[in-house]
């Protein structure tokens, strides 16, 4: 059959959301930034937010997401994000309010604007991509690099002893009294990209009922910055990051 003849409104089954604009995204193929964008803006979408949504673009891969979202965003400089979001917030307590960071910026320059706007309970939703290292600059060793794991900045692997240990701040934050729901998802399969695309909305509702910092991390990929192939980059994170980083609810709210 001739392409002309099924590009058809009718045989159409999947559309871009209306939250987010008709830009090209500039990820690489393969990469989760571009799926976790759409999930986001479908919960907006679902919820009928568009017009109450506030977004924090950070530094990194994502520093031009408030090209592709439809929704009042502003940038922030590096790591500082929850810090803008907790300004944002409190001038504009009925507006929905979210940053999303990568693990650079979220876990390095970031960490204690991250640590401390969960602590104070700022009404926001963090979104945290993390995919180990710093994609944007080079694919640099991140606090959240695995032992062992090669970067640019630890080509031999990252050997602990040098080098510290991988950082687990999203079990960190969960600890602190100001998060409400904090969980850990991926968006490489269909039913990870559903589970991902639930948690997103459970924590929109929650910042509806101002209950405190919510932070749904997405274990990614960086297929360049790994120099694999996107299919090899989802079945090695399969392999060696979930098993630092498992999936799940780390923080839910008590019922
Ligand atoms: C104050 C400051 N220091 C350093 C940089 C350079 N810089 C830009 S992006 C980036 C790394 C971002 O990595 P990550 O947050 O993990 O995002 P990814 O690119 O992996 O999505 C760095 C170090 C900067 N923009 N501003
Ligand atoms: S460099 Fe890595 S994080 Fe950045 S868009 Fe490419 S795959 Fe994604």
């Amino acid at each position: 059959m001739m392409a002309e003849n099924l590009i058809k409104p009718e045989n159409l089954v999947y559309e871009k959301t209306k939250v987010m604009t008709d830009k090209i995204l500039h990820y690489c193929p393969g990469c989760g930034h571009g799926t976790a964008h759409r999930i986001l803006a479908e919960v907006i979408d679902e919820m009928g937010i568009q017009n109450e949504t506030i977004g924090v673009a950070p530094v990194g891969c994502s520093v031009l997401a408030y090209n592709y979202f439809d929704v009042d965003m502003t940038e922030a400089a590096h790591g500082r994000a929850p810090a803008v979001a907790t300004g944002i917030k409190r001038v504009f307590p009925e507006k929905f309010v979210f940053t999303y960071q990568g693990d650079g910026d979220l876990a390095a320059i970031g960490t204690a604007e991250t640590i401390h706007a969960c602590n104070r309970g700022e009404n926001i939703l963090i979104v945290f991509i993390n995919n180990g290292i710093y994609g944007m600059t080079g694919g640099q060793m991140a606090p959240t690099t695995l032992e062992g794991m090669k970067s640019s900045t630890s080509p031999r692997g990252r050997d602990i002893k040098t080098m510290g240990n991988p950082l687990k701040i999203t079990e960190l934050v969960a600890q602190l009294p100001g998060t409400f729901f904090v969980t850990r998802q991926s968006v490489h399969t269909p039913a990870s990209v559903r589970k991902a695309k639930r948690a997103i909305k459970k924590a929109m509702e929650y910042q509806k009922l101002n209950k405190g910092t919510c932070l749904v991390e997405i274990v990614s990929n960086c297929n360049s910055g790994w120099k694999m192939t996107p299919i090899h980059a989802n079945q090695w994170m399969e392999e060696n990051m979930f098993p630092f980083f498992p999936l799940g609810d780390i923080k839910v709210p008590q019922e």
